[in-house]
């Protein structure tokens, strides 16, 4: 177990943190192997932003491949079989390679800051998520360097319906990758809820209840339960979609017995709960930027937050709203359309504070506030048309048609998207302690927000015009030639809006002007640090006095200062900041995992010579990831204590043997 140390552990407590004498402690402060064995919350979240960013770009470059290939009718960019796996990649790499970990990289550096803590309660487990993330990712993209007719990327589509994903109709190891590439990003994920949960229960700073945290925090905790709650589900479909493709059984093979329908309930119990671990993220990030630049508190913070843990809850009650063609019979479908209206109901309560946020307050148009507001106005037209999907009868025209793809990306990219784009702006300057030029920023949010418009709003019409998704052309009298060309300028505008906006950032982190703390007058307890915030976070565990705890600090100064000098005192006569050791385990944990995926996946199922390299590299993998689960797990709670001067600079006993 690897808790972060609470300020207030005894020397007694510290001595028994005494690492076995075995184990090599990494000290590394720069370059790779800094990196592949940091356990500080803030690198992690660097290493999740790092590579999602990247899946971003190469996602969006699969996406402009799509819509190269419906520019023209009757076009020949991509295959009927290329484009198949183009959006299957598209799809899934947006979801789990980028969304998510974008989400994690905020929920890493962001809110152990925001409760005021110096951790996450299981760093190692952390380290540990993040590289089995990667693990996940490596596996899903293998196929695109391997024979595209024995193996090739994953091509069933992203939520990959039985049986269309059985060996009978994709006998190639594609969907294998799928599957096994999932299965790691659901332990990731699983292992990183349950850290965040652990440590917004036990880590918060005294007096940090829980309505005083912030909006941020509050919707990092409920997409936590919601992973939690909803990735079992899927894992149980994938582990029978495995054992059916190399063990024959039939979960979803009708001849023996199976049901196909089966596939789609057990992966939508978890989908739908899905598309709220993506937008809640978002909609903390736009409820903790509108307030700062509208210099008013948020409006009804306590109708948020329960309007997101309601929106959480009833998340697991409308799955089958994407099964409603299926023929589930009326009862069913009047049900599952009624509970989806009744989402609405909590969504439009979010939407309204943030536009009562707005109201009568002083607003500040800085690039931040400029995504959050089209997040605002986005995600509106994404709720419309969703709400235009609760009723079975019009979902009955819109199902599988380019309506769907407008409504999902208006709150995907509408969504998530834009809020994230604005989260990074709104704490670049916390996190690297330079500010975005006000001019490019604002430059790459209109070219990204027209391009978004002038690529999604015409699908709309498109889908009422009958064009289906997932078709890899169309033939020239239908119709839909205008709407797909313009579909696609747009596109390719937005695509220069994203390479606008990521040349900035990258400008800004290296030449970028360098700006001093707190530099929007903020509210909350991260931007009471300086930036970049040290290795320990806070040199004084702060004592929360209200919401909104740094606005509090802020015109409060003379009672926090006394108070902190105390808990300076007391801290430093227990022993100083206890900080956890960086370690090599959970990197080599997850690389068992990876060399074990790889054996299940790639080899050939049936007793040819195919199954002793199957077997062996299973096993080997499986040795490694023990033997870093076992390393790991006797590392015990070592760490090295940080005395800070009178400066708050640390004067520590690194690795000193106790
Ligand atoms: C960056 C610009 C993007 C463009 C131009 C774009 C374009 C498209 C198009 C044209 C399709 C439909 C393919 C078809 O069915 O024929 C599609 C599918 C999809 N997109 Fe995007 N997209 C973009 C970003 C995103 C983002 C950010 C997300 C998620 C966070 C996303 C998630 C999906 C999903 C889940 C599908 C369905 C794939 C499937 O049917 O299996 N897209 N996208
Ligand atoms: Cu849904």
């Amino acid at each position: 177990m690897d808790l972060a140390q609470p300020a207030h552990l005894t020397k007694e407590d510290h001595a028994h943190s005494a690492q076995p004498k075995i184990l090599w402690i990494p000290t590394a402060k720069k370059g790779l192997l800094m990196w592949l064995t940091t356990v500080d919350h803030k690198k992690i979240g660097f290493l999740y932003g790092f590579f999602a960013l990247f899946f971003f770009l190469v996602g969006g470059f699969e996406a402009l491949l799509i819509r190269a290939q419906l520019m023209f009718p009757n076009n020949n960019v991509l295959t009927a079989q290329q484009y198949n796996t183009m959006f299957t990649m598209h799809g899934t790499t947006m979801i789990f390679l980028a969304v998510m970990p974008l989400s994690a990289a905020f929920f890493n550096f962001i809110m152990p800051l925001q409760i005021g803590a110096r951790d996450v309660a299981f760093p190692r487990l952390n380290a540990f998520s993040l590289w089995t993330f990667v693990a996940g990712a490596i596996i899903l993209n293998i196929g695109w360097f391997l024979p595209s007719h024995t193996h090739g990327a994953p091509d069933g589509g992203w939520f990959g319906y039985a049986p269309l994903t059985s060996k009978n109709f994709i006998p190639k190891h594609s969907i294998d990758y799928w599957v096994m590439g999932l299965q790691l990003l659901g332990v990731a994920s699983i292992a990183a809820s349950l850290n965040f949960i652990v440590t917004i229960i036990n880590l918060r700073a005294p007096g940090m209840t829980m309505m005083r945290l912030p909006v941020f925090t509050w919707m990092t905790l409920i997409t936590a339960f919601l992973l939690i709650l909803s990735f079992p589900a899927i894992t149980i479909a994938l582990v029978e979609l495995m054992m059916d493709r190399n063990f024959s059984t039939n979960f979803f093979e009708v001849s023996g017995g199976g049901m196909p329908i089966l596939w789609q309930h057990l992966f939508w119990v978890f989908g739908h709960p899905e598309v709220y671990i993506l937008i809640l993220p978002a909609m903390g990030i736009v409820s903790e930027i509108l307030p700062t630049f509208s210099r008013k508190p948020l409006y009804g913070y306590p109708i948020v937050v329960f309007s997101g843990a309601s929106i959480g809850f009833l998340g697991f009650a409308v799955w089958s709203h994407h099964m409603f063609t299926t023929g589930m019979g009326a009862v069913a479908t009047a049900a599952f359309s009624l509970l989806t209206m009744c989402i609405a109901v909590p969504t439009g309560v979010k939407m309204f504070n943030l536009i009562g946020t707005l109201w009568n307050g002083r607003l500040m148009m800085r690039t931040p506030m400029m995504f959050a507001l089209g997040f605002v106005w986005m995600f509106m037209i994404g709720g419309f048309s969703g709400v235009m999907h609760s009723a079975a009868p019009a979902d009955a025209q819109q199902q599988d048609s380019y309506f769907v793809i407008a409504h999902f990306h208006y709150v995907l990219i509408g969504g998530s998207i834009f809020a994230l784009l604005a989260g990074i702006h709104y704490w670049f300057p916390l996190m690297f302690g330079r500010k975005v030029s006000e001019f490019w920023g604002k430059l790459s949010f209109w070219i990204i927000f027209i391009g978004f418009n002038v690529t999604f709003f015409p699908m709309h019409f498109l889908g009422l015009n009958g064009m289906p998704r997932r078709t890899f052309t169309y033939d020239a009298n239908m119709g839909w030639n205008t709407a797909n060309f313009i579909a696609t300028i747009g596109a390719f505008t937005l695509g220069v809006g994203i390479f606008i906006y990521f040349a900035v950032m990258v400008y800004t982190y290296l030449k970028g002007e360098k700006v001093a703390k707190d530099v929007w007058d903020a509210r909350t307890l991260e931007w009471s640090l300086p930036n970049p915030p040290p290795e320990y976070n806070f040199r004084v565990i702060p004592t929360v006095h209200a919401r909104d705890a740094w606005w509090y600090e802020k015109h409060h100064k003379e009672e926090i200062a006394k108070e902190n000098a105390e808990h300076a005192k007391a801290e430093s006569e227990h022993g100083g900041i206890h900080m956890p050791n960086n370690s090599i385990w959970p990197f080599v944990a997850a690389l068992g995992l990876l060399v074990l995926g790889i054996g299940v996946t790639y080899f050939e199922s049936d007793w040819s010579p195919g199954i002793h390299a199957k077997l062996g590299t299973t096993l080997v993998g499986g040795l490694i990831a023990f033997i870093g689960i076992y390393f790991w797990s006797i590392e015990g709670n070592a760490g090295y204590h940080l005395h800070l001067d009178e400066h708050g600079n640390p004067v520590d006993d690194k690795h000193a043997k106790h």
